[in-house]
């Protein structure tokens, strides 16, 4: 493979010179550039974009954190992210969190080390060391940190809409399956869901889940002491765990939707999947990837993104589980 060395030898200049020309990061006079563009066709050169990158301080790459890949709607939203960053030349380097704080950490260090252009993370756990990355940061689902660009759905009026579809169906015996009380997002949807319900007046069961979905985790073991048969109406924090308590009712010979109406949020894929298909509400994966990476292309190049917090709208999909 062709390298700057062979450049060099071929025209007789110094590496730096090459490497100031082709990483445009210098001063290079007119005849030296016309033989070097000349020996770059002859030898036929590609450059190699990481050793360009190390030259250039400029790495064209974007560092992800998701929590989890298992669960759909991160797997979406990943895509999302990855279809928009190429659009703007970048691609992405991807870590998993698992929402465990260490694990987050070695991400950011070896981020830090890839040398990444700018961050992306969902639901952190290190809020004080992203404020003090000098790197472009937006968090997905955490507006705690000073100084750093958030986007989230509009988790506070999903909580609202859920309980107002679930009243309008009939349901009076509610109960929340909230997620965990460290994720800001479910946090919102829940006071969302339980200030709705005060306003009309009904009294709504709360339990919360400890986790998000794990492959390796019995989230059933979480559900099975809850007499789910006494409910008429269940909003469950996401789809995932949506999904789970749909799969354990019909496991005990609960129907849904005639004995229990349930409702979940995050429209994933496999909401539309399972029988009956699920009422959900939408957080757009595509619409929360697409703002994430315009934020953060302009916050790369330096443009003013005075305001911090950003709210992606969402919307009831009505199926057939209400
Ligand atoms: O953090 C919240 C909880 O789960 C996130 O938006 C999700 O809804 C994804 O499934």
């Amino acid at each position: 493979m062709v390298s700057i060395r062979d450049i060099s030898k071929h025209t007789g200049l110094s590496i730096g010179t090459i490497s100031r020309y082709i990483n445009k990061s210098g001063y290079v006079s007119e005849k030296s550039g016309e033989k070097i563009e000349a020996a770059i066709k002859a030898l036929d050169y590609v450059p190699n974009e990481h050793a360009r990158a190390l030259f250039s301080k400029e790495t064209k790459l974007i560092g992800v954190i998701v929590s989890s890949l298992s669960n759909p709607f991160f797997a979406e939203l990943t895509m999302y992210l990855e279809q928009n960053a190429k659009e703007y030349g970048y691609g992405i380097i991807l870590f998993t969190s698992d929402d465990d704080e260490e694990k987050e950490s070695e991400a950011l260090r070896s981020l830090k080390a890839y040398r990444v252009s700018g961050i992306i993370t969902t639901r952190t756990q290190l809020r004080k060391e992203l404020e003090e990355l000098n790197i472009p940061i937006i968090t997905f689902e955490d507006n705690s940190c000073s100084n750093v660009i958030s986007v989230s759905a509009d988790n506070y009026l999903g909580g609202q809409l859920a309980f107002r579809h679930l009243y309008e169906k009939g349901c009076k015996k509610i109960l929340h399956i909230k997620g965990p009380s460290q994720f800001y997002a479910t946090e919102m949807r829940y006071e969302g869901f339980i200030h709705e319900a005060e306003k009309y007046g009904v009294n709504v069961d709360v339990h919360e889940f400890l986790t998000d979905y794990k492959l390796d985790y019995d989230l059933k073991q979480m559900i099975k002491d809850i007499d789910l048969s006494s409910y008429d109406g269940i909003f469950a924090f996401n789809d995932i765990a949506a999904t789970l308590v749909l799969s354990y009712m019909q496991h005990i010979g609960i129907r849904v939707p005639e004995d229990v109406k349930l409702i979940g949020f995050d429209n994933s894929y496999i909401s539309g999947l399972v029988n009956p298909k699920l009422t959900t509400i939408e957080q757009s994966a595509k619409d929360i990837g697409f703002k994430c990476i315009e934020l953060l292309m302009n916050n790369i190049k330096g443009e003013d993104v005075s305001q911090k917090e950003h709210l992606v709208p969402i919307t009831l999909i009505e199926r057939e589980s209400t």
